[in-house]
């Protein structure tokens, strides 16, 4: 695609497309190969030297997951991206590439389960130091930053309680400290149809495309995207000699048509979400609504400012606490209980016992989430439905 100022819509159809010169196949082929066979002994030692482009095996590469790469890459505002085969895939093999024993990593305290499992006890088993800060505070992160710092972590909007972090305060202050620290910013909740975190000063983005990006509730994928000098040490170390974490060309397939509706399902998902808090924030039965669209949120302003729209997450407590959520969730007919997010159905879990079960009670209370909250990722229905059901379930406690 020659110009780059196209609307994300456009680019998300046709960025990184290559013209199939052999068939004319409009949609972007599945290389269902493992391997990719050379002309001679010469052709495939200068392959794996780099002195040749050309396709060597798909753990190094393949030509959808290519062509899947260029197109998140176009659409997060970056040089390069790396697609793998889960979300913590991405996140293990970014940050791989980045620690090394007695190196140091901030982390904000409210993060994915998994993310906060492999920062709180995974890296740590191997000599890596990880400090715990407020994100939502520059000061804070400032206050923590050290002479082997290496990484700064954070998502925001937050799973599970859609905490927000200042994208472009966090990397001023990180990089007025050192230019070399790696500030990775997951974007999952977002898309880059809402929040570009390269623009903002992130050096580097990470993704689970089992959400919002693939979108259909059947495909588990993750991507990084950032400089390509960067993007290139995660792919030729920390996925190939690091965690494995390769994602099938099926996969990369199935992703490629996710993206062609993404706009216009983001922005389904916004209007539903809006809806539904604007829902719950009028319902007496709800103690508080979680969600960076509404004024009450403590996140809002800056939200605002980074954002093009609030997304399609939100959580809230309900009246009577856990075991008020839980009836609400069990009665529900039309939302189905299910951890995951960004697909078609409205899904709603309980983090405490299932998405954030990693942390102890200690460390939920600490970031901020309660023991009685329920997280609803809305679907793409009709958002009266969504709350003709949750209206119903109410009724029931
Ligand atoms: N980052 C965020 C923000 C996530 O929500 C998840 C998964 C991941 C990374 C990991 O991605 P995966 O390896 O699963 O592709 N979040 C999930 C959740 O909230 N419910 O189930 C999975």
């Amino acid at each position: 695609m020659e110009n780059k100022q196209v609307g994300f819509g456009t680019k998300a159809i046709h960025a990184g497309n290559v013209k199939d010169s052999v068939y004319g196949a409009l949609s972007m082929p599945i290389y269902q190969t493992s391997t990719f066979f050379f002309e001679n002994c010469e052709q495939g030692g200068k392959r794996f030297a780099g002195e040749e482009g050309g396709y060597i095996y798909t753990r190094l590469g393949n030509p959808t997951a290519s062509v899947l790469e260029d197109k998140v890459a176009a659409l997060e505002g970056g040089e390069a991206a790396a697609v793998m085969s889960s979300g913590m895939g991405a996140i293990s093999s970014v940050l791989w590439s980045v620690a090394s024993a007695g190196s140091h990593i901030i982390a904000d305290g409210t993060l994915y389960g998994c993310t906060f499992a492999l920062l709180s006890h995974g890296l740590t088993r191997y000599g890596v130091e990880v400090s715990f800060v407020d994100t939502s505070d520059p000061a804070k992160v400032k206050e923590a930053l050290q002479e082997n710092t290496v990484a700064v972590y954070l998502e925001t909007p937050a799973n599970p309680n859609l905490k927000i972090a200042d994208l472009a305060a966090v990397s001023e202050v990180v990089h007025a400290y050192n230019p070399e620290i790696k500030v990775i910013c997951d974007n999952t909740f977002a898309t880059p149809y809402l929040q570009n975190p390269l623009a903002l000063g992130v050096d580097v983005v990470v993704h689970s495309a089992t959400k919002y990006l693939n979108g259909h509730g059947d495909v588990i994928a993750g991507f990084a995207v950032g400089k390509k000098e960067f993007i290139d040490t995660v792919k030729k170390f920390g996925i190939k000699d690091m965690t494995g974490s390769v994602i099938g060309p099926f996969e990369a397939f199935l992703i490629l048509r996710g993206l062609k509706t993404l706009e216009i399902r983001v922005q389904r998902h916004c209007e539903n979400a809006r809806k539904i808090a604007a829902y719950l924030a009028a319902n007496p039965k709800v103690e508080k609504v979680y969600y960076p669209g509404l004024e009450s949120h403590p996140g809002h302003e800056v939200a605002k400012k980074q954002m093009r729209d609030f997304g399609g997450m939100l959580s809230f407590e309900v009246a009577g606490g856990k075991e008020a959520g839980m009836k609400l969730c069990n009665s529900l007919k039309l939302c189905t209980i299910a951890v995951s997010l960004g697909d078609a159905e409205t899904l709603v879990e309980h983090p405490a016992s299932m998405t954030h079960s990693t942390y102890t009670a200690e460390e939920l209370k600490e970031a901020g989430i309660p023991d009685g909250l329920v997280r609803m990722s809305t679907g793409l229905e009709n958002a009266e439905d969504i709350i003709a059901d949750l209206e119903q379930a109410f009724e029931q406690i």
